[in-house]
């Protein structure tokens, strides 16, 4: 298994080496997704369109960059490829973008559109009978669009328990506080409320994100995973500033030096 300092350097790294890109967004998703690629989801690296795959959705698309670091570790393309993020023909898009590199599943970036897509995706599933699951990661300022709500009410009426949305409820949007611009609590309540089971956990620490997606439930599962935007960097850490900006020269070494 890969270790999260690895994914966390990755991330630094290439956004830097773009000079843009969303540094906090990527950082608080590192231990969930090392979880979802090497202990939840049934894949295979070498056959990318593999019909029965788990699919995951990044709703929050902008996280591209934590995601492009595990699909090239878990062996999907070459890491030499990550430093192109964001440059013309690489593939590495600002936002995931499905046909241009193997492992992506959806194209996301534009927020509030992914839980549908997971529900669509899921009941294609059921169709051809396919056991594949899909796993939809949402951010919490993101749950402040409309859309999501539609879908989580339309997936417990249609008893889509082959989909697993995951939250990450770090607490900090583009340029503020969730709760400041749009309150959210009593979340698990609204989750609870539209028919969903309703796990949480803490999103950096891996046993805790085992027992949530163990969870044994006949409805839909929702895990909302407690993290840290720009987890592991101290100056990062809980800062809006650094939802979408990249570190120069000086704040990269300073970074790495932490993660050290
Ligand atoms: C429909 C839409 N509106 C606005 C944006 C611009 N935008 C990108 S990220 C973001 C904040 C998202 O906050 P959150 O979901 O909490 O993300 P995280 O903190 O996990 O990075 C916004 C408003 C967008 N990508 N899509």
């Amino acid at each position: 298994m890969v270790s999260p300092k690895v994914i966390r350097e990755d991330i630094l790294r290439m956004i830097h080496s773009a000079g843009s890109g969303h540094p906090g967004g990527s950082l608080s998703l590192v231990e969930i997704l090392i979880h979802l690629y090497w202990k939840e989801m049934r894949i295979d690296p070498d056959n990318p369109q593999w019909e029965d795959r788990d699919r995951l959705v990044l709703s929050k698309g902008h996280g591209a960059p934590a995601l492009y670091s595990i699909l090239a570790r878990k062996g999907f393309f070459s890491t030499d490829k990550l430093e192109t993020l964001r440059r013309f023909g690489s593939g590495l898009e600002g936002h995931p973008h499905m046909q241009s590199l193997p492992g992506l599943d959806c194209s996301t970036g534009s927020l509030g559109q992914g839980l549908g897509i997971a529900a669509g995706l899921a009941l294609g599933l059921t169709i051809r009978k396919s056991r594949a699951r899909v796993f939809c990661i949402l951010g919490d300022g993101e749950l402040q669009e409309g859309s999501i709500w539609e879908s989580a009410m339309s997936i417990p009426a249609l008893k889509q328990t082959n989909l697993i949305a995951i939250v990450d409820r770090n607490h900090v949007q583009l340029d503020d506080a969730v709760d400041k611009i749009m309150p959210l609590e009593p979340l698990a309540g609204k989750w609870k409320a539209f028919g969903w089971t309703v796990a949480t956990c803490d999103g950096h620490d891996r046993e805790d994100i085992e027992k949530a997606f163990s969870t044994v439930t006949d409805k839909p599962l929702v895990i909302i995973a407690e993290t840290v935007k720009g987890k592991g960097v101290s100056f990062m850490e809980n800062q809006a500033l650094w939802h979408g900006k990249a570190p120069d020269k000086e704040q990269l070494r300073k970074a790495l030096e932490e993660l050290e």
